[in-house]
């Protein structure tokens, strides 16, 4: 055993402030009086990581001393949000932390706002991801998280004359102090080239593949620490680069340039984060990125298991892997090449252990957004895997044919295979082909899966299929973000709640006490003012926090509907300019979020927004009764200050197209009451706040497509509805724009003409609805009455609960709990 240091262990006050001035000067190398800001953020996070690798070790120890299942997390995006904060709350360290520094002379939050977010991922996928890690961890369950360490995270946005515009998020530039480099665990990863098939000497079948290019993924390791817990379990990222020996025959051949640049392509892999959720690009990179993590991650594991003394045919018993959407769902594939070619498994064996081992979350019903790769551009990069899937097909189709007895669309739509003018590979088909367990992530979502894009898997093996209804950590989505309402919780009710969500069903007994009504509003329009003081910084709007803070913050997207909130804005604009006494309760709007990048109708939905600002904030007669804000650069830490700011949170996606959603779960969690469609997890939100505290409007993911197979004409709306007529007429003659009447008309076409997403069809359903919502915030009382009753009711959507369902129903895994000696 180790004898560690007091210095690097210490949780109280005086060791805190002992260990910050020792790693400014040991680490940082400086003194009090020259040291930056920086300096002394990162002699705290040093401080914080000395905590967090005690117990790293300690879990790393535990784990390989006993025989436990791990779970592995296999996905392409983490969006995890700046560490210092959390780790802190996690760390139960907050309050010294802040003391010690105070002490010093320091404020920690000046501190923790240095942090440059890690934004590896776009939205919800990657953030899920994040709040499942912490939840493994706060459960004591051994897991290790794999991805891509991109050297450029998720783009940052500005906003130029109403523009989306992207810059790189060079997210690296100071340092990380939150990862170790594991330079010695590392593999090789091979790409492109040709595979050649013999017999050798006794009698048995070989292949070997000869790439035309290797790369080496080397392990950038960050500790995930649970809430109050010692297990600290690992977030391992992959990043890219030259294999140590490669460019040597460049060399010797004098060839310096080509050695450079090949040194360049290996390093290209991990570079960048694809900034598109929703939309595939089919970009060669992309499936390297997707390769190269899923191998470097199935070589780590197999090393761990092999390791253990435990037999390869004996994998599933070491690790669960839960692969998130198909991104990783090469892994399949790659997990029978190793078998087969590395490990020398018979097939039907290899087969056996990759069932045993993976299982497959779907996030999405836009038929668009499955991921589908031209198999030309499939076998230039991986070869001897497209073979593998051939073969994975041709004994999987064998089976099928029997059972679904030779139909043959049933036999197309379940092949791996898709034919068309050009041959593709479904990836949703191989990761149901492959795993043992298929879930969705909402019980709507999971229903309309079995219903509609794995119809015919659900048929073949119902089995298989599972709902996980996502969840948020409350650690990072209110005991960090919202200090003031956690303490005012916990004053009531105590600290459980924090690991035990359910028990804040004990706050309904105060939803009637005017004292702590009193409070609930005074932190409300605390949080409101503070985020107001926010937006004048960066946007130069001033906001009334008074008014209802109207908030819809998510990734710009036509089915998530951000032009239908607007069409709400124009209409009560319309009301005053046509009556300047109407009475309007006072709102602000705040909108955020990115487009992807070449996404335009997004971007143009965006400088929409803008233009519609521009002429509301300053027309005299509006008196500033509405403000419309678009505040840039969303991200977890923007997100952070938004949430609890929040009045009323906007889920307004079509029915029946937004598979879950989180941040409805942050907002609604943070006090916020729900405006919203019957979508995603809005369903079961519904469910558990009560229909009296739910804003409900619009058509049924049943009844959208019933319209639609009716043969639903937009343009009949528009000329039927007076109000939205106008509305979408100012926009296209310009009256937003300075008279430009072209740049609106690709988003004005679409929504008269297409309307995909039924913008125009809950059009009044929707301003029907925001005029009760209007007529509910009248009664201050009442309405902080249905926000307590909405946050004593939202248990149910901890990642905590979420984790124990995946837990005890896929992976079959148990806490191990860590203890700290020496
Ligand atoms: C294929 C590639 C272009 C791609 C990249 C990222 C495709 C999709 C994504 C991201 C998808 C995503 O974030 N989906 C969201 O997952 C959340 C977590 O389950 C859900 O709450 C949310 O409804 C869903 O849109």
């Amino acid at each position: 055993n180790v004898l560690v240091e007091d210095a690097r262990t210490g949780l109280d006050v005086e060791t805190l402030k002992k260990a910050i001035l020792n790693n400014l000067f040991y680490v940082q190398g400086k003194y009090p009086e020259i040291a930056t800001r920086n300096d002394y953020y990162m002699a705290l996070a040093y401080t914080v990581r000395d905590r967090l690798l005690q117990r790293w070790v300690a879990s790393v120890k535990q784990y390989l001393e006993g025989k436990h299942r791990i779970v592995s997390y296999l996905s392409a995006e983490y969006l995890l949000g700046p560490h210092l904060g959390n780790n802190l709350v996690n760390l139960g360290i907050y309050k010294e932390a802040e003391q010690a520094l105070h002490e010093m002379g320091l404020n920690l939050d000046w501190l923790i706002e240095k942090e440059i977010e890690p934004g590896l991922g776009n939205g919800g996928l990657g953030r899920l991801a994040a709040c499942y890690m912490d939840s493994l961890a706060t459960l004591e369950v051994p897991a290790i998280g794999y991805g891509i360490r991109y050297q450029f995270g998720i783009f940052e946005q500005d906003i130029r004359d109403g523009w989306q515009v992207e810059d790189t998020d060079n997210w690296l530039r100071r340092g990380n102090p939150w990862e170790i480099a594991r330079r010695e665990i590392s593999y090789d990863i091979k790409l492109g080239g040709y595979v050649q098939h013999y017999m050798d000497r006794d009698g048995k079948f070989r292949t070997i593949w000869t790439p035309d290019l290797i790369v080496k993924g080397v392990a950038y390791d960050t500790p995930i620490v649970g809430y109050k817990v010692n297990t600290t379990n690992t977030l391992r990222l992959w990043k890219s680069e030259a294999p140590n020996s490669f460019d040597f025959q460049s060399f010797n051949s004098g060839d310096y340039s080509n050695a450079v640049n090949q040194k360049i392509i290996c390093e290209n892999i991990s570079k960048v984060l694809y900034p598109n959720d929703e939309t595939r690009s089919g970009k060669v990179l992309r499936l390297q990125q997707q390769y190269f993590f899923v191998s470097c991650s199935l070589q780590d594991m197999i090393g761990i298991h092999l390791r253990q003394g435990e037999r390869i045919e004996d994998f599933q018993t070491t690790f669960a892997v839960q692969l998130n959407d198909t991104h990783p769902a090469v892994a399949i594939a790659e997990m029978m090449r190793l078998l087969v070619d590395e490990y020398d498994l018979e097939w039907v064996d290899a087969w056996r252990v990759t069932t045993r081992t993976f299982a497959y979350t779907n996030h999405t019903l836009l038929p668009e957004a499955l991921e589908k790769w031209d198999m030309e551009l499939f076998a230039s990069v991986l070869p001897r895997h497209l073979e593998i899937i051939q073969e994975i097909n041709r004994r999987f189709l064998d089976e099928v044919t029997v059972r679904v007895y030779g139909d043959q669309e049933k036999i197309s739509s379940l092949s791996i295979i898709g034919e068309g003018p050009r041959r593709y590979i479904k990836m949703a088909n191989l990761a149901c082909a492959g795993s043992f367990a298929i879930n969705g992530v909402a019980a709507l979502h999971t229903e309309l899966l079995k219903q509609t894009v794995l119809k015919d898997w659900y048929a073949l093996s119902p089995e298989k299929f599972s709902n996980k209804t996502n969840g948020v950590t409350p650690r990072r989505w209110m005991v960090l973000s919202n200090p003031k309402l956690t303490e005012l919780i916990s004053s009531k009710i105590g600290e459980n709640w924090i690991k035990h969500l359910d028990e804040l069903k004990n706050l309904e007994k105060f939803a009637d006490d005017p004292e702590f009504l009193q409070q609930w509003m005074d932190v409300k329009l605390e949080m409101k003012t503070q985020l107001a003081q926010r937006i004048v910084n960066r946007t130069n709007i001033k906001v009334d926090p008074e008014s209802i803070f109207d908030i819809q913050v998510k990734r710009i997207h036509e089915y998530k509907r951000q032009h239908l909130n607007i069409l709400h804005v124009i209409t009560l604009y319309n009301r005053i300019k046509q009556n300047p006494e109407a009475e309007i309760v006072p709102r602000t709007f705040v909108f955020a979020g990115k487009a992807a990048p070449g996404y335009k109708q997004a971007k143009l939905i965006i400088k929409l927004i803008n233009s519609v600002g521009e002429i509301v904030n300053k027309d005299p007669d509006v008196k500033g009764r509405l403000k419309v804000v678009f505040y840039p650069n969303y991200n977890v830490t923007n997100a952070q200050k938004i949430y609890p700011a929040a009045d009323l949170s906007e889920q307004i996606s079509t029915a029946g197209k937004e598979a879950s959603g989180t941040g409805n779960m942050k907002l609604s969690l943070n006090g916020a009451l729900t405006i919203g469609t019957l979508d995603g997890a809005n369903v079961e939100i519904r469910e558990c706040v009560g229909e009296e505290n739910f804003f409900l409007f619009g058509l049924t993911a049943e009844e959208v497509e019933n319209t639609k197979s009716d043969g639903y004409n937009p343009f009949h709306f528009y000329e039927n509805n007076p109000n939205l007529k106008l509305a979408l007429d100012q926009i296209s003659n310009g009256y937003f724009s300075h008279l430009d009447d072209t740049i609106f008309k690709d988003l004005i076409n679409s929504l008269l003409y297409d309307d995909q997403f039924m913008v125009l069809a809950d059009y009044q359903s929707y301003v029907d609805c925001q005029d009760q919502v209007a007529e509910a915030f009248k009664d201050k009382v009442k309405w902080a009455r249905m926000s307590i009753l909405n946050v004593a009711r939202m248990g149910k959507f901890s990642s905590d609960r979420s984790i124990r369902e995946y837990c005890d129903e896929i992976w079959k895994v148990k806490s191990v709990p860590v203890t700290l000696n020496g």
